[in-house]
Formats: C-alpha cells, sequence, structure tokens
C-alpha cells in the first residue's frame, strides 16, 4: 500500500484549498470542494473493504452508488488542509443504497462532509451526464463575483454578457455562460436540487449574496474557470460607476468565438 499523503489527488486539493485561501476567497470555513477519483487510483493507497464509518447522506444519491470521492470536511478552514490533510479532509465510497457515505480514511476528529454536500453531489450527477469526464465540483466565495451580485441584475443572459465584455478571454473560456440563483437558504437540499437544474448546461453557477459554484474535468480546470470569472467580476467592480467610453462588442465577441471555435450561447447576446 502506498502512502495516502503521497497521492496525487491529496497533494491536488492541499495545493488548490491553499491557492483559494491565499486569494482571498475562502475566508473562515467557506468554500468546499468534492473530487470524484477512480477505484482502481483509491486502493493504490487504502483497502476499500475497510469502511470506518457510515454517514447518512441525507438525500438520495443512487445514480452514484460506489464512487468516490475526497471532499473537504464540514466546518473545516481551507486555510489548514495543507498542515493537517486527514482532520480536513475525507475519502468516502457512495453505498449500494445511495443513502450513505462508506468514509474510508480522513475526517479523523470524528467530523463529516460538507454541509453543501447535496449541491456537490447533485452537481456531479448533471454535469456526468453532460461529460461523463467531469470530477470537480468546487464552491467558493470569491470577492468580487460576491459584490457584482449586489449591484447587477441576476439573470443568466445579462450576468453572463457583461462578464464576457469584461475580458476578452472569457467567452472563449466559459462559452456556455453562467447560470445565476437568486439568494436562497444554502446547505439545503433545495439549493443543491436549483444548482443541479442549472449544471444541466452551465459549468458555472452564481450563488447571489453568497458566491460561486463551479464543475470541470481537474482542480486545475474548474479553479482556472472560477479565477476566470472572479478577475472579469473585478474589471466589472472597478469600473461600474465611471464612465464607460469603450467595450467589448456583440461583434467582436462573435468575432472571438468563432476565431477560437467554441460553441457559445447565442442568445446571451443581443
Ligand atoms: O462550507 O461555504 O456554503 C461553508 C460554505 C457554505
Ligand atoms: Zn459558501
Amino acid at each position: 500500500m502506498e502512502n495516502i499523503y503521497e497521492a496525487a489527488f491529496v497533494k491536488e486539493m492541499e495545493k488548490t484549498t491553499a491557492n483559494m485561501y491565499r486569494l482571498g476567497w475562502d475566508e473562515r470555513n467557506g468554500g468546499n470542494i468534492s473530487y470524484r477519483l477512480d477505484e482502481q487510483d483509491v486502493q493504490k493507497y487504502l483497502d476499500t473493504d475497510r469502511v470506518i464509518r457510515t454517514i447518512p447522506l441525507g438525500f438520495d444519491a443512487e445514480e452514484l452508488a460506489g464512487c468516490y470521492f475526497i471532499v473537504t470536511g464540514t466546518g473545516k478552514y481551507f486555510k489548514n488542509v495543507t498542515e493537517d490533510p486527514a482532520n480536513n479532509l475525507g475519502l468516502f465510497r457512495i453505498s449500494k443504497s445511495g443513502k450513505d457515505a462508506e468514509l474510508l480514511w480522513g475526517y479523523e476528529d470524528g467530523g463529516r462532509f460538507t454541509s453543501e454536500l447535496p449541491a456537490h453531489l447533485m452537481s456531479h450527477i448533471a454535469r456526468m451526464k453532460a461529460d461523463p469526464e467531469n470530477r470537480v465540483v468546487m464552491h467558493s466565495h470569491p470577492t468580487n463575483t460576491l459584490a457584482m451580485t449586489y449591484v447587477h441584475p441576476l439573470d443568466d443572459k445579462s450576468f453572463t454578457h457583461t462578464l464576457w465584455t469584461m475580458s476578452t478571454e472569457c467567452i472563449v473560456v466559459f462559452p456556455e455562460g453562467l447560470g445565476v440563483l437568486p439568494w436562497m437558504l444554502c446547505g439545503t437540499n433545495s439549493i443543491g436540487e436549483a444548482t443541479a437544474a442549472k449544471m444541466n448546461d452551465h459549468r458555472l453557477v452564481v450563488w447571489a449574496m453568497h458566491g460561486i459554484y463551479g464543475a470541470g474535468k481537474s482542480l486545475d480546470e474548474t479553479f482556472g474557470l472560477i479565477e476566470t470569472v472572479e478577475k472579469a467580476a473585478q474589471i466589472y467592480m472597478l469600473t461600474a460607476g465611471l464612465p464607460q467610453v469603450n467595450t467589448i462588442t456583440d461583434e467582436n465577441l462573435v468575432e472571438l468565438a468563432e476565431y477560437f471555435k467554441v460553441d457559445y450561447r447565442k442568445d446571451y447576446l443581443g
């Protein structure tokens, strides 16, 4: 058995949470990450027959039965993951019934997965249908993205369009745009269902006055998606209220999308 502390998936979780903390996106226990792993990869480090604890999920995740995830813990701080991964992270398998998490490693102080697990697992289900390679769901509180939700209308089309015009690369990085949810109570199955519904055709979902969800193939790709949105939101917040004398036009956006051959949401223009 190899040492799990050396596993690429643990190292990547450490690196990603540390970066997100450093950027000021994940104060205190803000933010959470779930990363779907292959059984063969997990078996290099753990005996998958040795279940430490069974933790009820509180919702039905039967579509993910047998899937393995490494997930940040509830109440845990991104700031502390690198120095103590076994307390701040947990690795579990979804039981056959889809009703429980079978803990194989981590949450060593008796803890459990993030309170936002419904939104994570429901988003995994939605994104895996859109793209079976999807492995990561990431939630964070990036400052400018959050600020923007206080001063900008909250519909998918206008929010996306504004961000596309705030930086040339945006339409290339997230051509399908963003889904935007109004303020909702977090940690609930309802916000999970609403997030997953937007995840059917977006990899990014904004939670107004709270933060953002991203989904992708890898931690790097998903982090990069959120980072690009946050940069564009920063440009928006730096220029909002100033007389805007230049912009990226819809013609420019079409030119970009065609040159980089991305399938963009044409109905988000205009
Ligand atoms: O886990 O970010 O949305 C802390 C949060 C809740
Ligand atoms: Zn949050």
